[in-house]
């Protein structure tokens, strides 16, 4: 009762958007940041059910709205081992975030007799915020649901999205034989660091890698990072400002570069110049170079999935455990059909197509011993059951070439952010590998060519009718739609289509991809067409 008081007083101070419905989708809860506090207020109030929910380990919740524009801003919750919140909860956060708050109280109370929350249990939460401007007003109004509903927590102040991850899975796995790390940002530095060195043994880094930050949080902690790295790895890094708060995401950011195709306008790289971008929460990564033919180049989610399993596959052939490990790839529909040929023709790995959203990646990913799991757009990490580490850590080397393997392979697995995708790790990842291999990008894009591509962004009325069905690949109703986008991509060249409704934006995407640039925008229209 008196939990019930302080909550209704402390949700009193703010007042709700009229008319607005809320929903926790793929990105958690993401919109115009003055539209949020109360949206922020139900999310602290189901971090603590949460946590004790599950005795007391420790929640995180994130504020930020990643690659949006900086106007924006979200929130989404972090589960113990670092994962996207468990699926069948993402209802609980929408019927608080819609009711009204004279009534919060009720439906918390209803919440915690519904899921058989044993209140008696202590409650842990772990905070952060990427850089907008109105990330502290958002994390006070979090602090007010927690103090509210007394539970402990602890405020990170500004980190990536991966690194609050990190953190969380750290927390709880202290003192257990799953150890995963400090739980502190310092030891995420520190953990990188070593497991880079370690990789990087034997090895040497060709010119330097310009790093363009979507001017986003992960500028100062790529910085931070910087220090603790000392493995030859020459960084340049670019687009950084958080200080003006609108240059966020403008016209730079991994986003931008994916869905533009092109560099960031303020790019001053030469032909052959190592690029990267990470988006606004440092969750994505791409990267990119000119040719010498001043073409530009992507190497884009689809590329470092193809690039960390042949590693790996080598790796684990040349320790001599090939047989031991199952690897496969995990890929949506957006992966390039060259990729996914690639992956199945030359590496000769299974692959998994999934629904787009990391944590249906992520998920897949864990069938296999070693998970490769990328969105084409460049959020992704690899996964490594506990038999695979067990294999990679009691395997007896056989010859110093089998040794060297083993402890490179043992050394990823720390490198790696298991938790979640991690632009910071994937790109140390990246560098590793292209040493590894003496690659640069041009021999790295040379791997497969890319079939062209097109994303359009179809407004209709109601995307809700829009329903797909094999991974997203097809669509269900509205009725006859399916047929019309097969029989349209029958006509052209390793034409392929499809159509869904985006589940962070009011609109369909159409995806189309083709042996040529002009059959490829040619078919996205149409199908386009065929959807409005
Ligand atoms: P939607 O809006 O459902 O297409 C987008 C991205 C996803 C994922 C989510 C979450 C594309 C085509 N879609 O989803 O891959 O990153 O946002 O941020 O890039
Ligand atoms: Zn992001």
């Amino acid at each position: 009762p008196a939990v019930k008081k302080a909550i209704t007083e402390a949700a009193l101070q703010y007042s709700k958007p009229d008319g607005k419905v809320f929903q926790y989708g793929t990105a958690g809860f993401r919109m115009k940041a003055d539209l949020l506090n109360t949206v922020v207020f139900a999310v602290g109030l189901l971090a603590g059910l949460r946590s004790k929910k599950l005795s007391g380990q420790w929640i995180g919740v994130m504020v930020t709205a990643s690659h949006n524009p900086a106007e924006d801003n979200g929130v989404k919750l972090i589960d113990p081992m670092g994962e996207m919140l468990e699926a069948e909860w993402e209802q609980y956060a929408t019927r608080l975030a819609n009711a009204p708050l004279d009534q919060i109280a009720d439906v918390y109370d209803e919440l915690v007799k519904e899921i058989d929350v044993k209140m008696t249990n202590p409650a842990r939460v772990v905070f952060a915020r990427d850089t907008r401007a109105s990330g502290s007003r958002l994390v006070g109004v979090l602090g007010a649901a927690l103090t509210a509903t007394e539970v402990e927590f602890i405020d990170f102040k500004y980190m990536t999205t991966p690194q609050l991850h990190y953190v969380v899975r750290c927390k709880n796995t202290l003192g257990t034989q799953y150890e995963y790390g400090e739980p502190t940002e310092q030891g995420y530095y520190e953990k990188l660091a070593a497991s880079f060195k370690k990789v990087m043994k034997g090895v040497k880094i060709q010119g330097s890698l310009t790093v363009d930050c979507a001017n986003g949080v992960g500028g100062p902690k790529l910085r931070d990072l910087m220090k603790y790295l000392d493995s030859g790895l020459d960084i340049k890094v670019v687009n950084d400002d958080v200080i003006n708060p609108d240059s966020l995401n403008f016209d730079c950011g991994a986003d931008y570069v994916k869905t533009k195709q092109r560099a960031p306008p303020s790019s001053k790289a030469v032909p052959l110049d190592r690029c990267a971008s990470l988006d606004g929460d440092a969750d994505r990564l791409v990267y990119y170079f000119v040719d010498e033919s001043n073409v530009f180049r992507l190497l884009d989610g689809d590329r470092i999935a193809t690039l960390a399993a042949s590693f790996i596959g080598d790796l684990a052939r040349n320790a001599g455990i090939a047989q031991k490990l199952k690897i496969g790839v995990v890929q949506t529909a957006y992966a390039n059909g060259a990729s996914t040929d690639y992956i199945e023709k030359v590496l000769k790995l299974p692959i998994i197509c999934t629904n787009t959203g990391v944590k249906h990646l992520h998920h897949a990913a864990l069938r296999f011993d070693v998970g490769v799991y990328f969105e084409a757009n460049g959020h992704g990490t690899v996964t490594f059951s506990e038999n695979a580490l067990k294999v990679i850590k009691n395997t007896e080397p056989q010859s110093p070439a089998q040794q060297h393997s083993l402890e490179c392979l043992q050394a990823l697995t720390d490198l790696i952010n298991q938790a979640v995708g991690d632009a910071l790790s994937d790109m140390l990842l990246v560098e590793a590998i292209l040493a590894h291999k003496g690659w640069s990008p041009k021999e790295w894009l040379g791997t497969y060519t890319d079939l062209p591509s097109r994303l359009v962004r179809v407004e209709v009325h109601d995307r809700s009718i829009f329903k797909a069905y094999d991974a997203e690949r097809k669509l269900e109703s509205p009725v006859g739609l399916q047929g019309k986008i097969e029989s349209l991509q029958s006509r052209y060249n390793k034409g392929r289509s499809f159509a869904r409704a985006s589940g962070t934006e009011d609109a369909v995407r159409v995806y189309a991809e083709a042996a040529s640039r002009s059959e490829a925008d040619d078919l996205a229209t149409r199908v386009a067409n065929a959807v409005r």
